[in-house]
């Protein structure tokens, strides 16, 4: 493996950086960069807007001057090329801001998600040595302050943290942009420009270290496939932090392509259709359970979205019945995204037919995405078979960021990906995501690595053992139910108990168990490891109660699994 100084990961051998330079898929622009030719191509288009509470625009030359002078006061703080910074805002204009004043630094943003509690930031701060923290004053009804402060006490690199809006004890993000005197270094395009999060699998999530040359590469690619030009005005739904909203073709892919992003800050219609209406949104994209929701919600709503050209659905699978109401409801095109922050990302192409878009999770952006799908042997599978899908290409990962060990199992000797998502390829290409054999279960799109729960379970005094796996849900697709043995004499313990001390120990709630049940033994696989797969098969309709959603969603067809399907994390 070629390790490049500075990336602290593994990164592509010199032949496969050569040829995807000489492709034109690699072509030397940096982020930093890329803002600064398209305020000088047309500096009094609006760039960025966020509607709450008071409607805030940006041009594309105000964008950019603002970012110089937030880069030039990070840099006065001690920030600099290669450092890490935590980065955990909602979906506001500032976000922005701040992700380009760090890229034209060469500070790296660990793009944390809102939700996401100590467990998780003690974690990325510790872990990435990360020298500041961007947060929030309150979200959601969360003191993010207080947070930053018990974090900062137990991590030394930890310097310094920004706040926007009341600093509390900390500093004014409004406090740091000071007139630039001097250019800033900035990186090289084949540097790591940020660090994203992995679904994760694992106890505590990976980092994903993307370079500018080949993010660049995916949204430029994601554009062109989805149409994006200075014309799209795209709504930011899902956290901006997500890699789907960030660049499917997000975003990333609106400002590359000259057009205008909006900040959405809640992604339920009552809040988003008036947007749609009011900023003539254009594009946006959206997980499964928000896609059923705004389907039906646009049945009965009174706003104009007439705006609405193309709508991308992804993050998980989206069922077919599903997939074929949206578009009659919303009045606007349907794209399946099926993608990772790893890399690979598929779309369903604007000129495939119906069926097409509604039954496929679509081809890959790139001529030199490699596609290898193989059976538990690692072999090829015949065509139309399923199995194992394996990628390797000009915009995914050849290892994660300062986990040698982990990339022992996730990559193939020669540098493949192993997705852990068991796919079939249809006659025009395009793929067909079947299930999945990695232990992750997919909430809704947020993934959750059940031993990362579990762990957390095992901390109580009262368990002796716990298994959490997924069990089907009408609404999100999957949630979670954690199987608990408890300890020998202890005293009785109570659902709400178990789910209380998983929030209490600081992970995002999302994380925290739908379900608990105590059971005096797990079913065991011949080798005696407990059976994952026999747990997922008896999870009963008796435990799974009503999932309360604001509207009725409508029946969606439970994740599938294959008759290949291995656990590849070694767990059955
Ligand atoms: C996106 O990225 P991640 O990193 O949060 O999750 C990746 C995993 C995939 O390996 C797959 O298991 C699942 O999410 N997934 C889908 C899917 N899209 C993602 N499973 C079934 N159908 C789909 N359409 O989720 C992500 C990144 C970029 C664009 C879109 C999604």
């Amino acid at each position: 493996m070629t390790i490049t100084p500075g990336v602290d990961a593994p990164t592509w051998p010199a032949e496969f950086a050569d040829r995807y330079r000489a492709a034109g898929h690699w072509r030397g622009e940096t982020f930093g960069g890329m803002l600064r030719e398209r305020a000088a191509a047309h500096p009094d288009r609006i760039a960025l807007i966020d509607p709450a509470p008071e409607r805030r625009t940006w041009t594309y030359r105000e964008l950019d001057e603002r970012v110089d002078r937030l880069a030039a006061g990070f840099a006065a703080r001690g920030i600099g090329r290669g450092d890490r910074v935590v980065l955990q805002l909602p979906n506001i204009g500032e976000f922005v801001e701040v992700v380009f004043a760090l890229f034209r630094i060469g500070a790296l943003p660990v793009y944390a998600l809102p939700a996401h509690r100590a467990a998780e930031i003690g974690y990325f701060c510790a872990f990435t040595e990360a020298v500041a923290y961007v947060i929030p004053d309150r979200h959601a009804g969360f003191d993010h302050r207080t947070l930053a402060s018990e974090i900062q006490a137990t991590t030394p690199t930890l310097k310094l943290v920004f706040v926007v809006g009341d600093p509390g004890e900390h500093t004014p993000l409004a406090d740091v942009p000071r007139d630039p005197d001097r250019p800033l270094p900035g990186p090289e395009p084949h540097e790591l420009a940020f660090l994203q999060l992995s679904g994760g699998t694992t106890g505590v999530p990976k980092l994903i270290p993307r370079t500018h040359d080949d993010y660049l590469y995916s949204i430029r690619g994601s554009d062109e496939i989805c149409g994006v030009t200075a014309d799209t005005r795209f709504l930011v739904v899902l956290p901006a932090a997500h890699n789907f909203p960030m660049s499917s073709p997000g975003w990333l892919g609106a400002l590359h392509a000259g057009g205008t992003v909006v900040m959405c800050p809640r992604p339920d219609p009552a809040t988003a259709f008036p947007l749609v209406e009011r900023e003539r949104i254009t594009m946006t994209g959206l997980v499964p359970p928000l896609a059923l929701l705004w389907t039906d919600a646009a049945l009965t709503s009174g706003h104009d979205l007439s705006s609405l050209d193309l709508l991308l659905v992804g993050g998980a699978k989206y069922s077919e019945q599903a997939a074929r109401r949206l578009e009659p409801a919303l009045g606007c095109r349907l794209m399946q995204v099926f993608g990772m922050a790893e890399g690979l990302v598929c779309y369903t192409r604007l000129d495939d037919d119906r069926e097409t878009v509604v039954t496929t999770q679509g081809l890959p952006i790139s001529p030199d995405d490699e596609i290898r799908i193989v059976d538990d042997t690692g072999a090829d599978v015949p065509d139309g078979a399923f199995g194992h899908l394996l990628t390797r290409g000009p915009y995914t990962i050849r290892g994660y960021w300062r986990a040698p060990e982990h990339d022992a199992r996730s990559f193939t000797e020669d540098g493949f990906y192993r997705t852990g998502d068991i796919v079939r390829r249809v006659p025009s290409g395009h793929l067909v995501v079947e299930g999945r054999a990695k232990d992750q279960i997919n909430r809704g799109g947020e993934k959750i690595a059940p031993e990362e729960v579990e762990n957390a379970v095992l901390a109580h005094p009262s368990v002796h053992d716990v298994s959490v796996v997924a069990v089907p849900d009408e609404y999100l697709g999957e949630r979670t139910l954690a199987y608990v043995i408890p300890r020998a004499g202890a005293a009785p313990l109570k659902a709400a108990e178990i789910r209380r001390f998983v929030r209490e120990r600081g992970l995002a709630a999302y994380k925290v168990p739908d379900l608990v049940e105590f059971v005096p033994a797990f079913p065991r696989t011949g080798v005696g490891k407990t059976s994952k797969k026999a747990q997922r098969s008896t999870a009963t309709p008796k435990s799974i109660p009503t999932t309360p959603t604001p509207v009725r969603a409508p029946q969606s067809s439970p994740p599938q699994s294959s008759p290949s399907e291995s656990d590849v994390s070694g767990s059955d």
